[in-house]
């Protein structure tokens, strides 16, 4: 049985504890409580020393960064449809993986950090011009997404793939359930209508950020 490491609010943890049920591959899942500083105790800077989650760890393999992770599990998985074996079709998801890793993510995160885990952690309000420069991002690489999907059901070849399971996870997040509003997304008809495809997928039920009333978060 593999261990992954995660934070239930973590969308970067998200998209790897949402290929795990995807693929039925064997894992467990272990909480790292962040708020408490978890992630800077020794033993687990043993498994990550970048103090973050997702960690996967399988026998004496140890792997952290979410998107290899996703990597990892559908090439251990037999038959799995999620990350072709042809060249071209294996780029092609890539592709939006790094995407996301690099630029969607980071956008994201920036609107996350001003809205949410400011009032959270501090410093308090929120920063007007790091919101402005978050949106300008969001919106650029969600307009490059929606244009894709303009003619779509899914991000790649038309059939589910890592591609989804990775972007899905910083849309529809911690910023979207604590801050509702803040994401600046509704315009972007054709993301709008893959993202409600997404949410009817047992994975992502099953992975959904609740924050309850008592529970302020991270
Ligand atoms: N690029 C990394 C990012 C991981 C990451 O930033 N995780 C956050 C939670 S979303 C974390 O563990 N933060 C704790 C810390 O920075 O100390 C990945 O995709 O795995």
């Amino acid at each position: 049985m593999m261990r992954l490491y995660y934070h239930p609010y973590s969308d970067n943890a998200r998209r790897a504890v949402m290929a795990a049920p995807s693929l039925h591959a064997p894992v467990e899942l272990a909480a790292v409580d962040l708020r408490a500083g978890q992630q800077h105790e020794p033993e687990f800077l043993k498994l990550n020393p970048n103090h973050r989650v997702p960690v996967l760890v399988d026998d004496e393999f140890i792997l952290w960064e979410s998107h290899a992770i996703m990597q990892y599990l559908t090439d251990k998985t037999p038959g799995q449809t999620l990350y072709s074996k042809d060249i071209r079709a294996r780029a092609d998801v890539n592709r939006w993986l790094f995407l996301c890793a690099q630029h969607l993510g980071p956008a994201i995160g920036i609107l996350t950090r001003e809205h949410v885990l400011r009032h959270l952690m501090g410093p308090g309000e929120a920063d007007s011009a790091e919101v402005k420069r978050g949106e300008d991002l969001v919106c650029e690489f969600t307009g490059v997404l929606d244009a894709h999907l303009a003619c779509r059901g899914w991000i790649c070849q038309d059939k589910r793939a890592l591609a989804d399971l990775a972007i899905v996870t910083p849309f529809t997040g911690l910023l979207v359930a604590a801050a509702p509003g803040k994401l600046p997304i509704g315009g972007f008809t054709h993301v709008q209508r893959w993202l409600a495809r997404m949410g009817t997928l047992d994975a992502w039920q099953q992975t959904r950020v609740v924050l309850a009333p008592s529970n302020p978060g991270p």
